[in-house]
């Protein structure tokens, strides 16, 4: 027997075991719309008389969620970060196309911010992580490095409220999953759906998707309709958090909503006090080149690695292109 919407008694679309909750293809964006503005509301993420910064990568989960921010009216900007990624698959020039389509068919009046890493800084990510790591490693570490940076520049000097990003509830899991795995106390002390700009130079970061399982972004993906890159960055294979990944969905598949207990339960656990983390509080200085905080005096981890190499342009600032 089909599995019936419980709004208006259609067949089910999804069915959400967690909830126990079965909605149509009309109700379950409405209902996924609504649950975001809930969570963007119960974490105070930022309001409407706000700007918000969207990173977005062309994936689904960062997609929606821009979707989902435009829809409920929030002054929601766009920001791309061209990390030249090829792996046979032209990844970087595929995903920056479907932001780009994003914008152009769905959304004319939205503002997308390109920053182009070869562009501004001379090297792409495969090719600074070949001159730094020297072969060894997967760019994964000086990539991160240099989204973060990039990102937390563009929303702090952009004076936006919060930078946005689409993680979803098994991106969360995993990674707490990990953190709790390895005792990285001062990584447990900080996750969670909001980050602070607690000190200046940082800007306040934010996961409006957090309660959402992927497969209920990739749902609302699906069902809006929106064009999103199936396949992921090349150098994603293998990771330690895709492992997680598979472990966790075992346990969701056995007894549905664990890792939403999972999550939550740590948050509410940590809100009420019942576990502490130690903080580390470290002085910042700012980095003698681009002015960011750093925790060591000097010139921080970003400018470090552009040093041996003259980049194209000076590091003083992003330059940015705007569409849109
Ligand atoms: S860090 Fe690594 Fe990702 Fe950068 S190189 Fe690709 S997989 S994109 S989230
Ligand atoms: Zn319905
Ligand atoms: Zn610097």
């Amino acid at each position: 027997m089909a599995i019936r919407c419980r709004k208006c008694g259609r067949e089910a679309a999804i069915m959400m075991r967690q909830h126990r909750l079965a909605l149509c293809e009309e109700h379950y964006p409405e209902w996924f719309v609504e649950q975001t503005e809930r969570t963007i509301r119960m974490f105070r993420m930022f309001d409407r008389s706000e700007r918000v910064l969207v990173a977005v990568s062309g994936g689904k989960d960062s997609l929606s969620l821009w979707d989902v921010l435009l829809r409920l009216g929030y002054a929601a900007d766009g920001l791309y970060i061209g990390l030249g990624i090829d792996g046979g698959i032209r990844y970087s020039d595929q995903s920056y196309e479907k932001c780009r389509r994003f914008v152009t068919e769905r959304w004319p009046g939205a503002r997308l911010i390109v920053v182009d890493v070869k562009e501004v800084y001379g090297e792409t990510i495969p090719e600074v992580a070949a001159r730094t790591l020297r072969g060894r490693d997967k760019p994964c570490a000086v990539c991160g490095l240099i989204k973060r940076y990039i990102m937390n520049r563009v929303a702090y000097d952009g004076g936006y409220a919060a930078l946005a990003t689409g993680h979803n509830l098994d991106d969360e899991v995993a990674v707490l999953f990990g953190n709790v795995m390895n005792w990285q106390v001062g990584y447990l002390a900080r996750q969670g759906p909001v980050l602070p700009a607690s000190r200046p130079g940082f800007a306040r970061k934010v996961k409006p998707f957090c309660r959402f399982y992927e497969r209920e972004t990739a749902a609302y993906a699906l069902l809006r309709g929106i064009d999103y890159i199936y396949d992921e960055c090349p150098y994603a294979e293998g990771s330690t958090s895709i492992a997680y990944k598979e472990w966790l969905a075992k346990l969701e598949e056995e007894r549905p909503g664990t890792k939403l207990r999972f999550y939550l339960g740590f948050l509410k656990a940590r809100e009420e006090g019942q576990i502490r983390f130690a903080t580390d509080e470290a002085e910042l200085h700012a980095c003698e080149k681009c002015g960011q905080p750093t925790s060591a005096p000097g010139i921080c981890a970003f400018c470090r690695l552009w040093e041996k190499r003259r980049p194209a342009r000076a590091v003083a600032a992003p330059v940015l292109s705007t569409e849109g």
